[in-house]
């Protein structure tokens, strides 16, 4: 079935997948906001950073955004990660409401900290008039080069609506593109954009004159801190250790022809991120994705690292070999993220998760954890694969439902996160979190004890399930505190009289 693609972007990327696409058979019509790029093309049949592959002469080129929009099946986004916001906004107006956008940049926007699916997302439904636009990011360990002469490749179709992820991965899929889906869109997008960093920080250490040795090292430890982030982000597991995340990793960190791992190359020799970046004359996406990377892992309080000491070289002029070093001398940790006896859990877990995950949320205080809570959360995990619990901070409990908990914050976290059922702990620290939290953790269900009931139903309105479990009666927090001071003040009181029976000296 021939499809027409509108590709917005004639880079090395916009270019490879108009040639792989148009071979396949579909109309194809490419856009460039350079003219002098299109008259080039048009003139060469050549894409200048790609001097051996022959443009097909079925592509069609135009110069205008709003006829590259018109009566597409698919418009693909191929413009460097800084230009994707300007450039949906310049599109807006020609894109119809239901359109299927695949993303193919990768980054995270430095200041919003959306991805670049979500910049198309805001920038889009701007207008109030497209709020049913289906956006995938299409991600993978996929360098232009290879992909421009068929070299066997593999690749990302990640979208919330599986059935558009299906679409995407029917068209991009051929002899030479193998094509898997996922739902994940945000971790897809995370390991995209974060995976660029550590390519960088494998290049410095070439440029350092280290070995494979250390590479390995950075790839296996790298990709260990995205993955704490995204589990942070409630993203799923399987994402990092597939193509978007282990696999785009493993060519960004090895192949020459990786910009980041060629920019991280000339800073391990001395040169700064300007100079290296000019040196290659192309957009490097790690450099970009620094800002972003630093301020998550700030926000969601995620120790990453290699991720600090590639910002401290090249935003902050620390020198390169002082920077590994320091790295090496970090203090000794494990390489296991839960304790051994949740490994069996884990991998059973995994083993039977379903891809298309149901998520969960519950909020609470969990203090003095009891029997009544387990059953809760146990329940509340019953209803789907992954359960986030937003536990209430000290401030929270204090300030807004005066509640003095035995344990602290960091206790009672601590006390959930060994839970079974239990796969995130997130803070608490205010009322009205929850619309966002349902957005942001990428809800289906959201359960509390049934002394809520109808408190929260208007989260049906984000879309989710609203759940409300009975209660377990006769345990609670209060319970447990009022009957250990009465038993303090019954054995005080026998004590004190016990005291009087013995006690001669007191008679
Ligand atoms: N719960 C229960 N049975 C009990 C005690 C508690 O099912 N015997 C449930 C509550 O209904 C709640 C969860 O366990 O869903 C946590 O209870 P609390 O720690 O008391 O939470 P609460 O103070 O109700 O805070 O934004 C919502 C609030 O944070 C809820």
């Amino acid at each position: 079935m021939k499809t027409s693609i509108g590709i917005i972007g004639s880079g090395t990327w916009g270019m490879a997948l108009a040639r792989m696409l148009a071979n396949s058979g579909n109309d194809v019509e490419v856009w460039s906001a350079i003219s002098s790029e299109i008259d080039e093309m048009l003139l060469t049949h050549k894409q200048r950073n790609l001097p051996f592959m022959n443009i097909p002469n079925s592509i069609q080129f135009t110069k205008s955004i709003e006829k590259v929009c018109e009566e597409k099946d698919i418009i693909l986004f191929a413009v460097p990660s800084v230009f994707v916001r300007s450039t949906a906004r310049q599109a807006r107006s020609y894109i119809p409401n239901g359109q299927i956008i695949v993303d193919v940049a990768k980054g995270i926007e430095s200041d919003t900290l959306l991805t670049l699916t979500e910049v198309i997302r805001s920038e889009l439904n701007f207008d109030r008039n497209h709020n049913d636009i289906k956006l995938v990011a299409l991600s993978g360990p996929t360098h232009a080069e290879e992909v421009a002469k068929d070299i066997p490749t593999a690749i990302v179709s990640a979208c919330e609506d599986i059935e558009t992820a299906e679409i995407v991965q029917n068209i991009f899929m051929n002899t030479c593109m193998r094509v898997y889906t996922n739902t994940d869109v945000f971790g897809v997008e995370l390991c995209g954009a974060l995976k660029n960093i550590i390519a960088l920080a494998a290049g410095i250490c070439v440029g350092l004159g280290y070995g494979d040795n250390t590479k390995a090292a950075l790839i296996t430890r790298g990709l260990a801190e995205i993955k704490r982030l995204g589990a942070q982000m409630g993203c799923l597991e399987d994402t990092f250790d597939g193509l978007a995340g282990m696999g785009d990793l493993i060519v960004t960190a090895t192949s020459a022809h990786s910009r980041n791992n060629k920019a991280g190359f000339f800073i391990g020799q001395g040169k700064t991120a300007e100079e290296a970046v000019h040196e290659i004359g192309m957009v490097v996406e790690g450099i970009n994705a620094l800002p972003a990377a630093m301020h998550l892992s700030e926000k969601y309080r995620v120790e990453m690292p290699i991720i600090s000491a590639v910002n401290d070289v090249i935003n902050h002029g620390e020198n390169p070999r002082k920077a590994v070093n320091n790295l090496m001398q970090r203090e000794k940790k494990t390489e296991l993220s839960k304790s051994v006896s949740d490994i069996d859990f884990e991998s059973t877990f995994l083993t039977y998760r379903s891809k298309s995950m149901k998520r969960v949320i519950t909020y609470g205080t969990f203090d003095l954890l009891h029997y009544g809570h387990i059953n809760l959360l146990r329940r509340a995990k019953a209803l789907g694969d992954y359960l986030v619990v937003a536990l209430s901070t000290d401030e929270f409990n204090w300030n807004s439902k005066q509640k003095k908990t035995y344990f602290s914050y960091e206790q009672r976290k601590q006390l959930l996160e060994s839970i079974r059922y239990v796969d995130l702990v997130i803070p608490e620290d205010n009322w009205s979190q929850k619309r966002t939290d349902m957005k942001e953790y990428h809800i289906d269900t959201f359960v509390m004890g049934d002394d809520w009931r109808e408190k929260f139903d208007f989260l049906k309105e984000e879309g989710v399930d609203v759940v409300y479990l009975p209660r377990t009666p006769e345990i609670s927090s209060s319970k447990i505190k009022h009957d250990l001071y009465d038993a303090n003040s019954v054995a005080e009181s026998k004590l004190s009289h016990d005291d009087l029976d013995t006690d001669p000296n007191k008679i």
